[in-house]
């Protein structure tokens, strides 16, 4: 989107009022009125929603703050549903019972907790099905709502409060899985992966190549949440930056099965900086834990020189 005007978007109507109970500053609640501003004037959207912070704390009924169709899932069907709701208005616009001109989107959101791990098998299916909607993974690595447990979005080495950092432990053993690349495995017309940076331009274009983008497409958006991160809520735009110039959470798509990187850090900055600002990590910063931080850099330049690889596979 070159004739991007970050003005008139920022300008829309929100679909996401104000009013809910998200906390101030989180990350989930920029991110989603971000994607749900890439929907085009006219168009109607239904919403599925897994539980989480973000449902939890949006839709308390017979309260709601969504302007668009809404529904709660329990986690295992958030991917399921849509694909339901989506094959029955595809159904209706055959019998031409709702009019030729009446546009419908079908947009889920789900955190880490809920797609990464419990709700994975319903994603999985609607994606290999290829039904036309969007799921949303708003990534904040842990199960936030019922109070910072370790999902399988953790990084390695936070601290959570079913990875306790201790005496006998540094925090989450394993790496965090890399869903984006999974769900790219499933040979979707489109997925990609994005965060709050880059004056928002890359979460809009790609949130709306999603949502026009005809098929089952995903994106994994990083969404921080200030609580169980640990840092001040005014901090969340340097993170956000932090995590792309350390190349941790890497800016890409997957457009029809080509791999494309879409952004590089002129200067790669070292994982130090990402994790220094960050309450969960502040143990890695005492003396003797050195190697813990040489372990997290090498997991990254590992991971970075793998999706290079796959970009470049594509030139
Ligand atoms: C099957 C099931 N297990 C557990 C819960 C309790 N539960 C409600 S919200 C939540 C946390 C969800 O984590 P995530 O999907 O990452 O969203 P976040 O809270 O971080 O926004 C859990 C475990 C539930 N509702 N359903
Ligand atoms: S706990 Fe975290 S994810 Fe949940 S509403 Fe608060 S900031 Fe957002
Ligand atoms: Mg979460």
């Amino acid at each position: 989107m070159n004739n991007l005007n970050l003005k008139e978007i920022m300008n829309k109507p929100e679909r996401l009022a104000p009013g809910h109970r998200m906390c101030a500053g989180c990350g989930a609640t920029i991110g989603v009125r971000a994607v749900l501003r890439a929907l085009h004037e006219g168009d109607y959207a239904v919403i599925g929603n897994a539980t989480g912070c973000l449902e939890v704390s949006t839709y308390m009924y017979p309260y709601t703050a969504w302007e668009d169709s809404y529904i709660h899932n329990a986690f295992e069907n958030a991917g399921a549903t849509l694909s339901g709701v989506e094959t029955a208005y595809k159904a209706l616009k055959k019998k031409g019972k709702i009019p030729e001109d009446v546009n419908y989107k079908f947009i889920t959101f789900g955190g880490d907790g809920g797609t990464y791990d419990i709700g994975f098998q319903s994603l999985s299916g609607a994606m290999e099905r290829n039904h036309d909607m969007v799921y949303v993974c708003y990534d904040n690595g842990a199960y936030m709502n019922t109070g910072i447990q370790r999902s399988s979005a953790t990084p390695m080495y936070a601290d959570t409060t079913t990875t306790p950092v201790g005496s006998q432990s540094n925090g989450k053993m394993q790496n965090r899985k890399d869903l984006a690349a999974i769900i790219a495995e499933h040979d979707v017309p489109y997925v990609a992966q994005t965060t709050l940076t880059t004056d928002f331009k890359d979460l809009h274009r790609k949130s709306e190549k999603a949502i026009y983008t005809e098929g089952a497409c995903f994106l994994n958006m990083m969404a921080p949440c200030p609580r169980g991160w640990q840092y001040d809520t005014s901090e969340i735009m340097k993170i956000c930056k932090l995590a792309v110039d350390t190349c941790y959470w890497p800016l890409f798509e997957v457009d029809h099965g080509k791999w494309i990187l879409n952004y590089e850090p002129k200067k790669k900055l070292p994982i130090e900086d990402f994790l220094r600002e960050q309450g969960r990590f502040k143990h890695l910063f005492k003396k003797g834990n050195e190697d813990l931080l040489v372990q997290f850099q090498q997991e990254v330049d590992r991971r970075w020189e793998n999706l290079l690889y796959r970009c470049a596979r594509e030139d």
